[in-house]
């Protein structure tokens, strides 16, 4: 893979002032809770996103990415983020988002110009948030060479804002914070409503258990369709029931949620309560019993992707429920849905069973063959080298 010093090199013509980098992740419970100030417990994984960065004083901020051949510059001081684009919207649009932050705190003449390369090995539209680690890389980055001293917690936020307002879609908080907060061997335990974050240790290789990605590679883009409708269909369960979002619900106001909601969203309602209960469920099993403990809430939280919220695929239900056939002890699509991957918590000695069952299963019903490979529980974003 090509660096992002090497990229860096190729297309401003000089060395880094260093390289920062931030990883993508995968989701273990908690979907399309985050936006409903709910629970979530991702893990950052041991892909990332690599961004070389060298100041420069011209006031311009120019981005390359190993993914296009095309330099994007603007100046920082007519950064906005209607003109933005394709895939330079989500560094040009954290830089907008920092820059936006910094005038807010007086600290506009701290915003430097500089020239940025971008190179990862994140799959994109896989569903493991290549979006969330090119902004996060981008944010450290801006973060400490613009002197801005932000905490993790707001660089989340420059972030999201990047992504609702740069890049039009309408994501919540899960991504980033698992991308900045990520420890090794741990989940991130995030309560989208206080914004508080605890790690989780998973205890994976002890138990002999490792991840399973399983790409569906049917691709997915959450700036269109599906996704802003469920959101929507959130917003709307909330507003009839009259609270402020679906976190103020617990199972026993279910009941009442069917009498008065649409079928439709009445599902959608459950899903997001129900899945609030799995992540709690998730993070106590964990700590009492261990990983082997949490499959069926894994495959409860799919079931309910599936049935309830519809955001799974055929290719993902294949995935999971052959997995779970061939030894995995718990199956579920992960991200946002329409497509990307599934995970499958799988004992590390049947790996090469399952995999085989998975690739066999699709391609014995004429579906696309699927990527597999593994991920670690991994540190989230960090300045990896100084130049
Ligand atoms: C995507 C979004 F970016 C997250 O904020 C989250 O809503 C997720 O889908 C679904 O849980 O990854």
């Amino acid at each position: 893979m090509t660096t992002s010093v090497e990229a860096h090199a190729a297309a401003f013509g000089s060395y880094p002032d260093g390289t920062w980098s931030a990883p993508g992740r995968v989701n273990l419970v908690g979907e399309h809770t985050d936006y409903n100030d709910g629970l979530v417990l991702p893990f950052a994984i041991d892909r990332r996103t690599e961004c070389a960065v060298k100041v420069t004083d011209d006031g311009s901020i120019r981005v390359a990415s190993t993914h296009s051949p095309e330099v994007v510059c603007v100046k920082v001081a007519s950064l906005t983020p209607d003109g933005l684009d394709g895939w330079s919207a989500y560094p040009l649009g954290v830089a907008w988002a920092l820059r936006e932050v910094a005038v807010s705190k007086g600290l506009a003449d701290r915003l430097l110009g500089c020239d940025l390369a971008i190179a990862s090995d994140v799959p994109i539209g896989a569903g493991l948030s290549s979006s969330a680690a090119i902004e996060c890389a981008v944010a450290v980055a801006l973060n400490e060479l613009w002197g801005l001293g932000l905490e993790p917690m707001e660089l989340v936020l420059a972030c999201q804002r990047a992504e609702n307002v740069a890049v039009g879609a309408p994501t919540g908080i899960m991504d980033q914070t698992a991308s900045l907060f990520g420890v090794e061997d741990h989940a991130v335990l995030l309560d989208c409503q206080s914004r508080e974050v605890q790690t989780v240790e998973l205890g994976l290789a002890a138990a002999g258990l490792s991840i399973m990605v399983m790409d569906s590679k049917v691709e997915h883009a959450h700036a269109t369709g599906g996704y802003k409708e469920r959101r929507a269909d959130c917003e709307r369960g909330a507003t009839e029931l009259g609270v402020a979002t679906l976190r103020a619900l617990s199972p026993a106001d279910l009941p009442r949620a069917k009498a008065v909601l649409s079928d439709r969203v009445f599902r959608r309602v459950r899903h997001v309560v129900t899945e609030n209960e799995r992540v709690l469920d998730t993070v106590r099993a964990l700590g009492t019993l261990g990983p082997t403990a949490i499959g069926d809430l894994m495959l409860g939280s799919h079931a309910s992707m599936r049935d309830d919220f519809e955001i799974s695929v055929p290719e993902i239900d294949v995935a999971v429920d052959v997995a779970v056939e061939a030894g995995a002890l718990g199956a579920r699509l992960t991200g946002g849905g329409f497509g990307g991957a599934s995970i499958a918590l799988v004992p590390t000695a049947k790996w090469d069973d399952i995999a085989a069952a998975v690739t066999e299963a699709l391609d014995s019903r004429s579906m696309q063959a699927p990527h597999i490979f593994g991920v670690r529980p991994s540190d989230g974003a960090r300045h990896d080298e100084q130049g």
